[in-house]
């Protein structure tokens, strides 16, 4: 079918044979950092998969075709791209195919490709979330709703911690994804490890995550799962945050622009602070979504 995601013949073969393949997202490489250090953190990203012995999925949108696997010259044109590159959730995503653009998917945007070509496992920094604020703004990311209905298990450091963390994990539990927990009892606050609402269980192996997931898509098929695992070397940037949300608030920057402003002025506050403590929770938890991926390919019939 003429647009149909173009998927690597790698990708493709690992697929066919059952193997580990993990997705990666490509808006944290373009909107997620200035100055093009995105790239870092998404070549990271896939060296620590293939590490791991996955293989990585990196999902974007590029010359009028979803791309399930791009080369590193590929990947380079989203970081260049910065803020340029279109930011697509999976509403997005059909008219920047047909429009020619390049587009960035978000984990909701990510998972949609990967429920149509049956990636598995995701791992990126931090989903979004329900924004402080809610109530009025009514902005509430569609990477939830994309969670609920997609079998995939996302790796991650929680939601990012610009949001409203406990009304997150709320939703979260009201769409029935399962938050778990890598050898902690509360999620992660993207930043810092602690502090968190409480997940709905905690693991400490791969093998039991995977039969979790193995487990839970028995029940519900079509249902994701999360898997939080705390930053190492966090650090608390809660002041920074909350001045960062009140200036962009103040700015009146609305919409799917909020994020990527928010995560600038938190890089500009913290001196770059959060840039190091995101890159490496970002090929961390890529890394751990591969040893997930490879744990549940070896799951007995
Ligand atoms: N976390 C980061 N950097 C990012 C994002 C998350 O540290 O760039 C991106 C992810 O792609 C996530 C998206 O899916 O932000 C959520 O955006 P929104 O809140 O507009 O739905
Ligand atoms: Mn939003």
């Amino acid at each position: 079918m003429r647009f149909a995601p173009l998927v690597t013949e790698e990708i493709t073969a690992a697929l066919g044979r059952g193997d580990p393949v993990v997705g990666l997202e490509t808006t944290l490489v373009s909107h997620g950092f200035s100055g093009g250090r995105g790239l870092v953190a998404a070549q990271e990203s896939e060296r620590r998969v293939r590490a791991a012995g996955a293989t990585p999925a990196t999902v974007g949108v590029l010359d009028g075709a979803i791309r399930v696997g791009l080369t590193a010259d590929e990947l380079a044109r989203f970081a260049g791209a910065g803020s340029d590159a279109r930011k697509l959730g999976a509403r997005d995503i059909a008219a920047c195919v047909v429009q020619g653009a390049l587009g960035s998917t978000t984990v909701g945007g990510t998972l949609a490709v990967c429920r149509a070509v049956g990636i598995r496992f995701v791992g990126t920094g931090g989903i979004g979330g329900v924004h402080r604020g809610f109530a009025d703004s009514l902005d509430v990311s569609a990477d939830l709703p994309e969670l609920a209905r997609t079998q995939a298990m996302v790796v991650c450091s929680g939601a990012k911690s610009i949001l409203d963390v406990p009304a997150t994990a709320e939703l979260l539990e009201t769409l029935g994804v399962p938050v778990l927990g890598w050898h902690t009892a509360t999620m992660p606050l993207f930043f810092s490890a602690t502090g968190g609402p409480p997940v709905s269980a905690s693991v400490s192996q791969a093998e039991e995550a995977a039969a979790i997931a193995a487990t839970h898509w028995q029940l519900a098929g079509s249902s994701g799962l999360l898997l939080t695992r705390p930053p190492v070397d966090g650090v608390d940037l809660e002041a920074l945050l909350a001045e960062a949300v009140q200036r962009v608030s103040e700015a009146g920057i609305t919409g799917q622009a909020v994020t990527p402003a928010v995560l600038a002025l938190v890089e500009d506050l913290s001196g770059g602070q959060s840039v190091e403590v995101n890159q490496r929770l970002i090929a961390d938890n890529a890394g751990l979504a591969a040893e997930v991926a490879v744990a549940y390919s070896r799951l007995p019939g």
